[in-house]
């Protein structure tokens, strides 16, 4: 997936799997973390070079046997913020390591994420995926990348999957969270490849894991957990460690099975730099320091395996080198500041080449997409948007062989609105099927398969349906930005949403605005059958991640039926359509909003112009304002809430960029308030309808 690339002396393993582990570089590992931690905690954090530590001290010795097994070049792992001996023994070399926490230029975000979340590309070996702040982000993502891997084996044939895994790494807090069970419902279901390792310290900054989980051991709760298999240790005696994270990784890999593996292990410091630990009594503190992994493996090792010569100066010189290594990542330069606003989507270069991510999606893997047209080869007959959306996903799953189409129902059921119908059949049940009843999962496992170089197109059932997806879509948005264009995850989420028969609170609701919010999406909101068509094919062929958002009541509406464009008509995002020409004043509008007000504006007698966005992120400021220009007064009509809804954005750009062009204030026709309401009485009386918009234009025209 990503081009070869040299490990430095220090990553991989000699040995093969179940055989010890090579304790010299386990040692120089360790000693490197340690010298790191040490200089970060009692320098650069009391100096403010660095403004957030996390000592990885007590968990390093486990960390390192674990990243040492991870071999494969299709392994991948996602960390957290207490990750870095793990970092160092897949690869990372010490200046990045450091630079990273110093907020250094280069390094895994650029200075634009903290210097503990971290990422790196595989290039040819394991990748890192990119680490979240928020815990329990870690997991589904995870799940995706070993589902991935069962694609790339089994449905692209690519035989070089055969060994490949995906790791997990998490706190013992971290299992009281809704990724955690989403990921381990996903791997044990699907007997997916991946370890889940519990990194169990017995504390959440401060919170027991009693309190996180019965008794405050998940591998014992575990046990009777059907199709999931539990190693559990001392991860601060190296050779249990070293025992059980070999068999555990190894019956991953040669069972293509799940498996949790809980050790426990000190954590030496504070959560943070910051951290006291005056919750800890001395008797704790003391306990764990005598626990401390470093001066375990001196008394496993010296002098029956190493001399003790030789541990001082493994140790001299891991910290000399580590010194060196802060030098040099102080050394350069800070980020620069003229480039923050960069990598929020694909960057083109002047002479238009566009800047792919590293790792993500298709762009980086050359995939040729066919190529598209803006030319209309119409049917004689009209579709509807339902159908026009299955027969582009058809299509795009006939040309391109690593898209999948994913959610609930949406396989043998063809999807609650049919979108998917007869799909699975024709292209198989491995790249069109049901998931499990987590939206964090569906997003979650989306991002790991993007991230291994797949194209994962999503359904969210509703619109409010993807509420628990919410941290997974946010994380996804900005991940390109945050790792400075390293990785992106593209991929297409499918949005039914909108009133349809009804309204209802859970079931109606738009709220599109919160995508055009959300960083590094591109959202569609077609009107029509022949624009869904484009714009799903122009999705499903980019290379950002897109909301594509089908209003309930266009699917089946008469109004938005049109005939199918073909098979290569491909619409850009951010052109929108002009539906009718006008003098008197412009209605911007989207979605379902268009047709009723092409039917108001028919019965207000005014000549008024009509724009369909068709996408609002990007949005056509251009065409908005030239029309407003021309007609000098604007009416944004959407079904959306009307406090900061999106034509709050339209008209703020307006008052600005149009102000002395205006005849009249800019006026907003919008849902008040409130949820979408059930009786059709009361829905008519909120939503903009065709007598509430045609009163609009005629109050609007007579100012
Ligand atoms: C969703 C979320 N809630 C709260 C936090 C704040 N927070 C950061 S670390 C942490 C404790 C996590 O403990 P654990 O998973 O056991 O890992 P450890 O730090 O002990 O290695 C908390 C509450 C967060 N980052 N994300």
């Amino acid at each position: 997936m990503a081009s070869p690339a040299s490990s430095t002396a220090l990553s991989g393993r000699d040995a093969a799997p179940g055989a010890q582990p090579d304790w010299n570089r386990v040692t120089r590992l360790l000693q490197r973390s340690r010298a790191l931690d040490d200089i970060e905690e009692t320098r650069l954090l009391p100096a403010r070079q660095v403004l957030y530590q996390f000592s990885a001290r007590g968990h390093d010795l486990a960390q390192i046997l674990l990243g040492l097994e991870l071999t494969d070049p299709h392994d991948a792992v996602t960390v957290y913020y207490r990750s870095r001996p793990l970092m160092l023994a897949v690869g990372v070399d010490l200046e990045e390591a450091a630079a990273g926490p110093l907020g250094r230029s280069g390094a895994f975000s650029d200075g634009r994420d903290i210097g503990v979340v971290f990422n790196k590309p595989g290039r040819g070996g394991v990748s890192v995926l990119p680490a979240c702040g928020g815990v329990g982000a870690q997991y589904t993502p995870a799940a995706g990348w070993a589902q991935a891997i069962g694609y790339h084996l089994e449905t692209l044939a690519d035989e070089s999957y055969a060994r490949s895994i995906a790791v997990v790494l998490g706190g013992d807090a971290s299992v009281a969270t809704a990724g955690f069970w989403s990921a381990l419902t996903m791997a044990t279901t699907l007997q997916l490849p991946m370890l889940i390792y519990i990194e169990d310290n017995g504390l959440g900054i401060s919170v027991s894991s009693r309190l996180q989980t019965p008794q405050g051991n998940i591998a014992a709760n575990l046990r009777s957990f059907a199709g999931l298999t539990i190693f559990e240790g001392d991860g601060a005696d190296p050779r249990v460690a070293a025992a059980r994270i070999g068999a555990a990784v190894s019956f991953v890999r040669e069972q293509r099975a799940p498996a949790l593996l809980r050790l426990t292990v000190p954590r030496l410091s504070g959560h943070s730099g910051q951290d006291t630990q005056t919750y800890k009594t001395p008797e704790t503190i003391a306990r764990e320091r005598a626990n401390d992994p470093l001066r375990r493996l001196h008394r496993y090792l010296v002098p029956k395996r190493m001399s003790d010569s030789e541990w001082r100066q493994i140790e001299q010189e891991a910290r000399r080198d580590v010194e060196q290594a802060v030098e040099r990542a102080l050394a350069r330069p800070l980020p620069d500041p003229a480039g923050i606003t960069r990598h929020v989507f694909t960057e083109h270069t002047a002479d238009g080449r566009a800047e792919p991510q590293q790792q993500g999606g298709l762009a980086p893997l050359g995939f040729a997409f066919a190529p598209g047209s803006g030319h209309i080869e119409p049917e004689p007959t009209r579709i509807n948007m339902l159908t026009a959306i299955r027969r582009t996903l058809d299509l795009e799953l006939a040309l391109n062989p690593r898209m999948l189409v994913f959610g609930e129902d949406v396989g043998p059921k063809g999807g609650v609105h049919g979108a998917t119908l007869g799909l699975q059949e024709k292209h198989g049940a491995a790249r069109v099927f049901d998931t499990s009843l987590s939206e964090e999962g569906i997003i979650g496992r989306a991002v790991g398969m993007a991230l291994a170089g797949l194209l994962p197109v999503p359904e969210i059932q509703f619109r409010k349906y993807a509420d628990p997806a919410t941290e997974q879509l946010n994380d996804c948005g900005t991940m390109r930005w945050r790792t400075a264009n390293r990785f992106a995850a593209p991929m297409v989420v499918r949005v039914p949403g909108g009133f349809f028969k009804c309204g209802d609170p859970w079931h109606s609701q738009t709220n599109e605005v919160a995508w055009v919010h959300g960083i590094g999406w591109r959202l569609a909101v077609p009107s029509n059958a022949e624009d869904a068509v484009g714009l799903l094919r122009a999705a499903l062929r980019g290379n950002e991640p897109t909301i594509f958002f089908e209003h309930r009541a266009l699917l089946d509406g008469a109004w938005a039926r049109r005939p199918y464009p073909g098979d290569a008509y491909l619409l850009p995002f951010g052109v929108a359509r002009r539906v009718r020409e006008g003098s008197e004043l412009t209605i911007v509008t989207w979605g379902a909003m268009v047709e009723r007000s092409e039917l108001a504006a028919d019965a207000s007698g005014v000549q008024a112009e009509i724009l369909d966005l068709r996408t609002l992120s990007p949005w056509d400021r251009e065409a908005v304002l030239a029309s407003v220009r021309k007609t000098r007064r604007c009416l944004i009509v959407h079904e959306d809430n009307l406090s900061a809804g999106f034509g709050a954005e339209v008209a703020a750009v307006l008052a600005k960029e149009a102000f002395f062009s205006l005849d009249a204030p800019i006026e907003r026709l919008t849902m008040p308030d409130i949820p979408s309401p059930h009786a059709p009485l009361l829905l008519e009386a909120v939503v903009p309808g065709v007598e509430s918009i045609t009163r609009a234009i005629r109050a609007l025209a007579s100012v």
